[in-house]
């Protein structure tokens, strides 16, 4: 028996795991007690990392669409074809008429998120770039380039030395963290409470975080700003407000105080259905208990006014002299610091430096936002994306409206997916080229290990050789890159950078560059990883320009939530439904600790027990309706619908109902026999690509207007 040690790359939690293996076979994963971060923590999803290893549906060689049907075919002839179809392409309609996408995770893997931010977009020079942010933190990103002109600037809560935490539209109890690496949430939290913190969460389902917290209180999905807003104004108002502690300038606190003067918590109250006292109550504790906290993440990053909560929790924090604080939010010094390196080079990333061709919503990043991606593909016109690269994305079923984007993808003329398994979005590739497995590969979490709680360091080697001929995903990019060019001189170059530009070099630069002194080779060392500290004061070195605490392009959008407040009814009492039951309902997403995004519900230890895709819904809302407790319901929105079993539950605030994503594998084509079996409905069908954030683009996927009604009985 041989043990390996390695970082789960299946979460933000980057847990430390211990693999026992004999003859290439998996045979045991657990935690690893010795990894300093994450102390011996893992989740039942950590050992579908053997599952999908060894999962007899996952691609081992390059798939060709012939006559409809999926044929096994070798690298080079799938590379000599893609290559000559997309210089075809590029010559005749443009570089823009090749679109590039990628989905989470490329997050989690070393090479894929080095090659999928440069070689490649470099190579492809398109406009017609598109990825998962924009339906995740796009809001939080253009926030920070904002306030503190970078938008890799990002604050995590300073969980270990908090001693007050204030969590929206998080639960990450489920997910285990988001923008805030911590393994062992629960351990942590524990912690927090035992001496003496408190543990708020605001949310609309009182979640599995909320059942070990001090306080829950249920908000109206998308209200957070009007929430967030009554408790700057009482910062304000009860001269509570303290941002010269900060180490740098705050510009534009009077305009705030200004704006804020206007939403007082009793005004605000009636329309998220936090009363006026408990906002109070709030804004007095985290002015005034040293190392408090506020945090927000999905919940309140994709809905309609994503922006505006993700700038005002970042607001209080400023506001209480807790950014930068021990126990507030503080910025992680990691090892590689790629948002060190950009705040030196003056990097502020960007925003709107173009638009979408069809709808004119803005790029960020380099990237339009997803909900623009099928009528890219479908509306002619020069600039119109014939051909697409999609990369560890499915957005069939994670991006809105997934029924319109399965059509759209029908129509290209050329799709090619990188990607380990045949599902609902890869189906429709001319090409499927599967990397090697995450055990195949060595391993460095760059981005999570930038966002953590501790500064910690660690560097895996691969488990398992590769096949012969296997390919990594960044070896596939780099030869797709290399395909672009007309000059078969420059394909012969281009390739030759795989030699030269090996994720191994690149981390062992940054590492030699970083505020650590460490190299890979010394981080081989230490399988466990190592610990790097607690987090320090650093916002002189990221924001050496200051704060500014009221950027323009946010001032102005309180004025459309002043505009949907007036058009918006007060909180509905909790029986508010039309005579026959046609009331309308806000729809909110969910996640599950067995289940993750789209794609791990092919390991059957996943997907066995009660079934995980439900409608929830209050008793009132159901009784009212007549409905009961596991019946199929039809869930309809203003594009879509879906049917779903019913569960009934007062986990949910009266006039919500709450559905997980990534499920829907009922779709003929694709390859994955236990998923299929246990398909579920994707809440995409439901969501739409008109819902946004108007400021940004990004897709508001919670607090969806829908009708929940009977299966129409046939007739
Ligand atoms: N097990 C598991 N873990 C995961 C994932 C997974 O699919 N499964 N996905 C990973 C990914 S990609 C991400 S981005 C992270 C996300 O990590 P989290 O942000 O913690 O994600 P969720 O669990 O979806 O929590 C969002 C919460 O917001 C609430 N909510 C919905 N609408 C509103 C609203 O308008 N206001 C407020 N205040 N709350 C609202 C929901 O009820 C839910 O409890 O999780 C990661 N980890
Ligand atoms: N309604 C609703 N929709 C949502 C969300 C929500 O909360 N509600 N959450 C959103 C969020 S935060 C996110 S991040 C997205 C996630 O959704 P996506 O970005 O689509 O990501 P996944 O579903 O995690 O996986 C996509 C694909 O990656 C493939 N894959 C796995 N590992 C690798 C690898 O190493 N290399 C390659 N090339 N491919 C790999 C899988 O086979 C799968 O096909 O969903 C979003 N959609
Ligand atoms: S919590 Fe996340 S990183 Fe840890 S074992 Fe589970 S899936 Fe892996
Ligand atoms: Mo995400």
């Amino acid at each position: 028996m041989n043990t390996h040690y390695r970082a789960c790359n299946l979460c933000e939690a980057i847990c430390g795991l211990v693999i026992e293996h004999e003859n290439g076979q998996v045979k045991s994963i657990r935690g690893d007690k010795d990894d300093p971060f994450s102390r011996g923590h893992l989740c039942p999803k950590a050992l579908a990392l053997g599952d999908v290893h060894h999962d007899v549906d996952r691609l081992r060689a390059p798939l060709k669409k012939v006559d409809g049907k999926f044929v096994e075919v070798s690298w080079e002839e799938a590379f000599t074809d893609i290559g000559a179809r997309m210089r075809a392409i590029r010559r005749q309609h443009g570089a823009d008429a090749i679109g590039f996408t990628q989905g989470n995770p490329v997050l989690h893997n070393l090479g894929a998120s080095i090659y999928c931010q440069t070689i490649l977009p470099w190579a492809l020079g398109t406009r017609s770039r598109f990825s998962s942010v924009s339906v995740d933190n796009l809001p939080r990103m253009v926030v920070s380039r904002w306030m503190y002109g970078n938008q890799t600037v990002i604050a995590v809560p300073d969980l270990d030395r908090s001693q007050f935490f204030l969590v929206l539209g998080a639960n990450p109890l489920a997910s285990n963290g988001s923008l805030m690496t911590a393994p062992d949430l629960a351990k942590r939290l524990k912690a927090l409470r035992a001496r003496g913190g408190k543990l708020i969460i605001i949310d609309p389902r009182r979640t599995e975080t909320a059942d070990v917290a001090d306080e829950h209180h249920f908000i109206r999905p998308g209200r957070d700003a009007l929430f967030l807003l009554g408790i700057v104004h009482t910062l304000f108002a009860e001269g509570l407000t303290k941002p010269e502690k900060l180490a740098v300038a705050v510009r534009g606190v009077d305009t705030v105080k200004t704006l804020a003067a206007k939403w007082s918590p009793e005004r605000v109250a009636p329309l998220t259905g936090i009363d006026a006292e408990t906002t109070k109550r709030l804004a007095r504790s985290l002015a005034t208990v040293e190392g408090a906290v506020v945090y927000g993440r999905m919940g309140i990053s994709t809905q309609a006014f994503g922006a505006l909560a993700t700038w005002l929790i970042d607001v209080i924090n400023v506001l209480t002299g807790q950014l930068d604080a021990p126990g507030g939010a503080m910025f992680t010094t990691p090892a590689v610091d790629l948002v060190g390196i950009a705040t030196r080079m003056g990097q502020p990333g960007s925003f709107d430096a173009y638009r979408s061709r069809v709808r004119a919503l803005p790029e960020f990043n380099g990237e339009l936002p997803i909900v623009t991606l099928a009528e890219e593909i479908e509306t002619p016109g020069p600039g119109q994306v014939r051909a697409l690269l999609v990369t560890a994305h499915n957005p069939v079923l994670s991006a809105p409206n997934g029924p319109r984007v399965d059509a759209a993808l029908q129509k290209l003329e050329l799709m090619v997916a990188v990607d380990p398994y045949l599902n609902e979005t890869t189906r429709h590739a001319h090409y499927v080229l599967p990397p090697t497995s995450a055990l195949e590969r060595e391993h460095y979490d760059i981005a999570l290990h930038a966002y953590g709680v501790r500064n910690t360091s660690r560097w895996n080697q691969p488990l398992f050789t590769p096949q012969p001929g296997a390919l990594d995903d960044w070896q596939i990019f780099l030869r797709l890159a290399a395909e672009t060019f007309s000059s078969s001189l420059i394909r012969s170059i281009v390739r030759t950078l795989g030699a030269i530009v090996t994720p191994r070099r690149i981390v062992d630069v940054l590492l030699r560059l970083g505020p650590h002194p460490l190299t890979v080779k010394k981080l081989e060392q230490h399988p466990h990883g190592i610990d790097l500290g607690a987090l320090e004061p650093r916002l002189k070195t990221l924001a050496p320009k200051g704060i500014e605490l009221a950027p323009p392009a946010l001032i102005s959008d309180v004025t459309r939530l002043e505009d949907h407040v007036s058009n918006a009814r007060a909180v509905p009492p909790p029986n508010a439904v039309a005579p026959g039951g046609s009331g309308q309902l806000e729809l909110i997403g969910r996640r599950d600790l067995r289940s993750n995004n789209s794609w791990l519900h092919n390991s059957p230890r996943l997907v066995k027990g009660p079934v995980r895709c439900t409608l929830l819904m209050h008793p009132t809302d159901a009784s009212a309706r007549g409905l009961e407790n596991g019946q199929r319901v039809t869930v309809r929105a203003a594009k879509g619908t879906a049917e779903v079993p019913l569960e009934i539950s007062d986990e949910v605030m009266p006039g919500v109902v709450s559905l997980p994503h990534g499920w829907g594998h009922d779709r003929a084509g694709i390859r994955l026999s236990v998923a299929q079996r246990h398909a579920g409905t994707s809440v995409n069908d439901v969501t739409n690509e008109d819902l946004i954030d108007a400021l940004c683009g990004t897709a508001a996927l919670n607090g969806v207007s829908v009708e929940v009604a009977h299966i129409a009985s046939p007739t």
